[in-house]
């Protein structure tokens, strides 16, 4: 055995668990985020997001030491460098929570606060790794740095399955959280992706408006309604942390246009809010007008609004009065809707 090839230290340098530290917490961001746009049965990077997060918290005990001697430095930007931290401590604290199964906190759901606090300091942690730049180097990629970054990835995993197990253990409601980490409701909860607001429709003047290679037509609720429906039970799974298993009544989207090869379908709200679909995503995509048997009611889209079986709630346009096919490709729009 080469003794002397077994690292002295059983620590990284500073400047090396802070540049992990810094990578760790970008995968957190990034699983989190990318969860968002996988179908709600998908486990795989909801279960990252939550062993990096955990892995975040292992490595606390690296930072603690860079966080006392910084902020005996007096400078002015020591006080973003305390937000971020803080922020940090607020994204962990409340996905914890969230996991038992604490769904809201104060005026807002855990989940809200939670993706809140990753947002907000996401620009500060921007910020802070340059402002704080630590150079890699080639020689940081050693044994030493894969057999620490190895032990804490083992450490967070086994973290993970004590905390999953523990919950089932204990019986709390996290152990029966769905896939994407979503708690069951009875109801659909009125959800606002970011600025949107509940607009006033007026059913009996209110419009849908197709265009496509047939022309522009227009159909009222009552033409609409009439058209051959198909009744389906889909999950609607929000990002804000609740899901909701319905039998939605509509009309199938594909039934209504003709979406050809290479273009695309953008389904409108009357407040501007919109999402765009390939040709090959309108499976089980239905215009719907009732719930449960009963017409919709006006938070969840009334008179019209979007069932999307295997995408997130964000998808699931509400109050449609417009849907047209045109040139585009399906990937010409942002990830996230931006209001
Ligand atoms: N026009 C519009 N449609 C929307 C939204 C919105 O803000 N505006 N929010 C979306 C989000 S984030 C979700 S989870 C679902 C929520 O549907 P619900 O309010 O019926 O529960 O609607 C989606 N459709
Ligand atoms: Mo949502």
């Amino acid at each position: 055995m080469v003794t002397d090839a077994r690292p002295r230290t059983r620590g990284l340098s500073r400047r090396v668990s802070n540049l992990v530290l810094l990578v760790v917490v970008l995968v957190v961001l990034l699983t989190g985020l990318g969860s968002w746009l996988l179908p709600p049965t998908d486990r795989w990077l909801v279960v990252a997001h939550g062993v990096a997060g955990l892995a975040v918290v292992g490595l606390v005990r690296w930072k603690a030491p860079v966080v006392r001697s910084g902020l005996g430095r007096a400078r002015a930007s020591r006080w973003a460098s305390v937000a971020l931290a803080v922020l940090v401590v607020v994204a962990l604290v409340t996905g914890l929570l969230h996991t038992g199964g604490l769904v809201r906190l104060g005026p807002q759901r855990t989940m809200w606060w939670h993706v809140a606090a990753g947002l907000v300091l996401l620009p500060l942690l921007v910020w802070h790794a340059l402002a704080r730049r630590q150079r890699p180097r080639r020689t940081d990629l050693d044994r030493r740095l894969l057999l620490t970054t190895g032990g804490v990835a083992a450490l967070a995993g086994g973290a993970w399955l004590l905390l999953e197990g523990g919950l089932r253990l204990v019986g709390l409601p996290g152990a029966g959280r769905r896939p994407t980490g979503s708690y069951d409701q009875a109801l659909p909860q009125p959800t606002i992706w970011l600025f949107d607001r509940v607009p006033a429709v007026d059913p009996d003047r209110w419009r849908l408006t197709v265009s496509d290679d047939a022309g522009r037509r227009e159909l009222s609720l009552a033409e609409l309604t009439a058209l051959p429906a198909v009744t389906a039970r889909v999950v609607i799974d929000c990002t804000s942390g609740w899901a909701s298993e319905q039998d939605w009544t509509g009309v199938p989207l594909a039934d209504l246009v003709d979406v050809g090869a290479g273009r695309s379908v953008v389904v409108r709200s009357v407040t501007g809010y919109s999402r765009r679909f390939a040709p090959d995503e309108l499976d089980g995509v239905l215009l719907a007008h009732a719930m449960a048997g009963e017409p919709l009611l006006r938070q969840l889209g009334a008179p019209l609004r979007l069932v999307v079986p295997d995408r997130r709630g964000f998808w699931w346009v509400k109050w449609v009065d417009a849907v047209e096919v045109d040139d585009r490709p399906a990937w010409a729009q942002p990830a996230f809707p931006l209001r």
